[in-house]
């Protein structure tokens, strides 16, 4: 594999196995370190097996995507970023927010369509979204968040900052155009990002032998300058280890790299997935290293936590989820006349009969098809003719008026 930029440890570490297995295990951080990584966890697990359950009930809307069974990937890495370092994931980001130390409240009430919640309500599941933890959400588009997490890194170069971008995406976003552009670039620049690719071997239902030509995802971007290695996502201590490293590389030696952690989504892909691309024992046995449970008994059985103390946890993680849930129930919905705040296009900067200035809530010009009237009509009329075959021809010719907002009595 190229490794153009890669330290001698990167170069070593990258050659794991590809279950990450090959190495000795990680020493355990302090007691209370351990405890907080596996207490983060447990909130993490509970806060979304409680979201299904209020999605189910339909108190909460839109989409929803949950990482049951990857929250030794997403705290192991956030665990070891400083406060001011920024990190961005795409839509299955509940445990992200949290782990960066975002209220558990907040990100209920995100999902409810609440106003107390992270994005006001207006986001919902898939745009979490918390500046002052810096962590910059939160998105849809699958592969979208690399080049901002290039730009986030850009900033950081700009103001002379030492700050880390950490982007994490799915196996699935490996394919996308944007992940070989911001590649190219990060490396080209030298950006202080560490990408990390939350494999979880499927994107949506298609499993990543279906849809990535290179399964070696770490190995994905050598070909543009970035080194990888592969890592037990399963494992909080050994992606805390390893991501450290690369954390450190990105800072201190500005070098951009790519880290694989093999992780499971226990649960379907959204809440609507009927999940026949997979089966139960798959499941199951990925459940059998699950994060959590796992953790919990090498803490006890290295004696640094012992039972009670874990069901203490545990006790804790239910009250925080059942508050944020009780939170979130009361929390208003966003006013109706604030439905168009935030919106990027308004009144003049748009001319025509779709532009929208009013703060009301009442239907706006345009929205009401009877006020829109027949106007509206004939120019959706003439916008399909206008864009049928030889369009340009005619328009050449001076038939068709390019104007969309010019009245029907002014085109012929
Ligand atoms: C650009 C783009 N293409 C397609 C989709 C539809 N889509 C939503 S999720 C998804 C799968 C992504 O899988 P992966 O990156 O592995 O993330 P995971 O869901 O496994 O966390 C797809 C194709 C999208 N949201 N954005
Ligand atoms: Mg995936």
């Amino acid at each position: 594999m190229a490794q153009s930029k890669s330290s001698a440890a990167t170069k070593k570490k990258a050659s794991g196995s590809a279950d990450g297995g090959s190495k000795a295990k990680p020493e355990l951080p302090s007691k209370k370190e351990s405890g907080e990584l596996l207490e983060t966890m447990m909130v993490i697990r509970r806060f979304e097996e409680e979201a299904g359950r209020q999605y189910q009930k339909a108190k909460a809307g839109g989409f929803l995507h949950l990482a049951i069974g990857e929250e030794a990937t997403i705290v192991g890495t956030t665990s070891v970023m400083h406060e001011d370092d920024y990190l961005i994931g795409t839509y299955r980001t509940h445990g992200h927010a949290i782990a960066r130390g975002t209220d558990p409240k907040r990100v209920m009430a995100e999902l409810f369509g609440r106003v107390d919640g992270t994005s006001g309500g207006r986001g919902g599941s898939m745009h979490i979204f918390d500046l002052e933890r810096r962590f910059m959400g939160g998105y849809g588009i699958v592969g979208g968040t690399l080049p901002l997490a290039a730009g986030l890194g850009l900033a950081s170069d700009y103001r002379g900052e030492d700050t880390v971008t950490v982007c994490m995406f799915g196996d699935g976003a490996t394919n996308t155009g944007n992940f070989g552009e911001t590649m190219n670039l990060a490396a080209l620049w030298k950006l202080p990002v560490v990408f990390l690719v939350e494999n979880n071997l499927y994107g949506m239902g298609t499993s990543l032998e279906r849809h990535s030509a290179v399964t070696n995802l770490s190995e994905k971007a050598s070909c543009m300058g970035i080194p990888g290695e592969r890592i037990d996502g399963m494992d909080v201590l050994a992606v805390r280890e390893c991501v450290a490293e690369h954390v450190r590389l990105a800072r201190e030696q500005r070098e951009p790299t790519l880290v694989e952690a093999f992780t499971y989504r226990y649960r379907g892909h959204s809440a609507a997935d009927p999940e026949i691309y997979r089966e139960k024992q798959e499941v199951e046995e990925w459940q059998r290293k699950d994060p959590i449970e796992s953790f919990a008994g090498r803490l006890v059985s290295d004696g640094a936590i012992d039972e009670e103390e874990i069901a203490a946890m545990r006790e804790r993680a239910e009250q925080i989820v059942l508050e944020a849930v009780a939170f979130a129930d009361a929390s208003p919905e966003p006013d109706l006349d604030s439905l168009y705040d935030h919106l990027y296009v308004v009144g003049e900067q748009v001319p025509g009969w779709y532009a929208v200035d009013e703060r009301s809530p009442d239907p706006h010009p345009g929205e009401e098809e009877r006020r829109a009237g027949e106007r509206a009509q004939e120019l959706a009329e003439r916008g399909a003719a206008y864009a049928g075959p030889g369009a340009s021809r005619r328009r050449e010719a001076g038939g068709d008026h390019p104007d969309p907002d010019a009245r029907p009595e002014d085109v012929a």
